[in-house]
């Protein structure tokens, strides 16, 4: 498919909310790493539908069941090109890139992760990416590790290399959803893997925003979630080589998963519908199709170049403002596009709530990452994340709503 030169002002067309009006004013939204705003492409496919063509999936054989199931594969088919999978048969779906890594912790985790053994994690990670490796560690006896990050909140490489040996297992984000911290996984599996220990990538934060290829980065398990990169909610995929998800038990028990069920045994589906158990998300997944033909439209190089430049420009005028402190690397070219940031005397909520009144929308606290937030002894942030739709009126918008909360506040 031929790419199109990102039009910010036509993507921002293309999505109905921004045509909506909050206390008198167009929506400023950069909460991106939250969630991402929907163009209309997506919506249209959710209401066709439900309109057109609503039916369960893998089962009838009439014609809206099998149109169903055509479109719910076709986007598994997406899904693998988005990724650089190299078969459909290692594309899951889940509810949410949470669901993709508990899976594989309860499943692949509670087979392969021994009593003694070491599972390695970054400061950075996620609550998701960090509380089912915790309980699974506490439940097997295994020690649960932690990669350090740099003072400029990159991580700590020689740290990674020290604990890499003979680890079980290393999950780690490829971008913070705090810092905004690009990590280099692709060295990292490397180095890994060769040590024999087994790859899971959280790509929550870097499949909506840049070029994602699975093989390249020679991980094991990938997770990602629809609803951050302009899909609905509701929907979550888990890439895993397939060799190793053949070998994994089913997550779920049920209908769809089964291949032959007699009263006292039950066989396995072929992959991947081994690993979805019950009635899918149908419509939700055949929507998500819609929001991965968009961003391929643009092209992921063009969405992460428009996103650099804007991170750019938001850092310049944030820095200009004063009185801020902005967290994670300088470098652009580590860097995603979400800035967290304090200010001195004001409550990251407060701030937010400021904001909101000029129809700004940041998100405050420890953004599912307390571990980080305690490790820089912060008791939270501001954070501003950027998408393909925003623009520098916008971060002028942030910067101008941030002078209010100076007034309201006093400081
Ligand atoms: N971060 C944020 O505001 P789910 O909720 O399953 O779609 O995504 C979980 C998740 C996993 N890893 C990373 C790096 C993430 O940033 C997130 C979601 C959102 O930062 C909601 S807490």
């Amino acid at each position: 498919m031929e790419a199109l030169a990102l039009d910010v002002e036509k993507v921002g067309a293309d999505v109905p909310i921004f045509s909506k009006l909050f206390n008198g004013k167009t929506l400023a939204y950069l909460d991106n790493a939250a969630t991402s705003q929907k163009p209309k492409q997506v919506i249209e496919a959710l209401t066709d539908f439900y309109e057109g063509y609503n039916s369960n999936i893998h089962r009838g054989v009439y014609e809206i069941s099998e149109r169903a199931t055509e479109e719910y594969e076709r986007t598994r088919e997406a899904v693998r090109g988005f990724i650089g999978a190299g078969s459909t048969e290692e594309i899951v779906f889940t509810r949410n890139a949470t669901e993709s890594i508990n899976l594989v912790a309860r499943t692949w985790g509670e087979s392969n992760v021994r009593e003694g053994d070491r599972v390695l994690i970054s400061v950075l990670e996620h609550h998701s990416n960090l509380v089912p490796w915790q309980v699974l560690c506490q439940a097997k006896h295994a020690k649960l590790e932690y990669i350090g990050i740099k003072g400029d909140g990159t991580l700590d490489m020689d740290d990674f290399k020290e604990k890499a040996g003979g680890a079980r297992l290393l999950a780690v984000t490829q971008a913070s959803n705090v810092l905004g911290t690009i990590v280099p996984v692709k060295e990292m599996a490397r180095i890994a893997r060769r040590e024999g220990c087994t790859v899971l990538v959280d790509g929550a934060q870097s499949a909506p925003h840049m070029k994602v290829d699975v093989n390249d980065m020679g991980c094991d398990f990938f997770a990602l979630s629809s609803h951050k990169m302009l899909g609905p909610t509701g929907v979550g995929v888990l890439y895993g080589r397939k060799d190793i998800l053949e070998a994994m038990p089913p997550f779920n028990l049920g209908g769809d998963m089964i291949s032959e069920v007699h009263s006292c045994s039950a066989s396995w589906n072929e992959l991947p519908w081994k690993f979805e158990a019950g009635t899918s998300n149908v419509a939700d997944v055949i929507a998500f199709y819609h929001a991965i033909s968009y961003l391929e439209r643009m092209s992921m190089e063009s969405v992460r170049e428009h996103e650099m430049r804007i991170t750019d420009y938001a850092m310049d005028r944030l820095r200009e403002f004063g009185g801020l402190h902005l967290y994670g690397p300088a470098d652009l070219s580590k860097r995603a596009g979400i800035i967290a940031f304090t200010m001195d005397d004001a409550h990251p909520h407060d701030i937010a709530a400021v904001l909101d009144r000029e129809a700004v929308a940041i998100r405050s606290g420890y953004h599912c990452a307390q571990p980080l937030h305690e490790s820089l002894s912060l008791g939270g942030t501001a954070r501003a994340s950027f998408y393909l739709y925003n623009t520098e009126a916008e971060v002028d918008r942030l910067v101008a709503a941030l002078g209010k909360v100076r007034e309201v506040l006093g400081r």
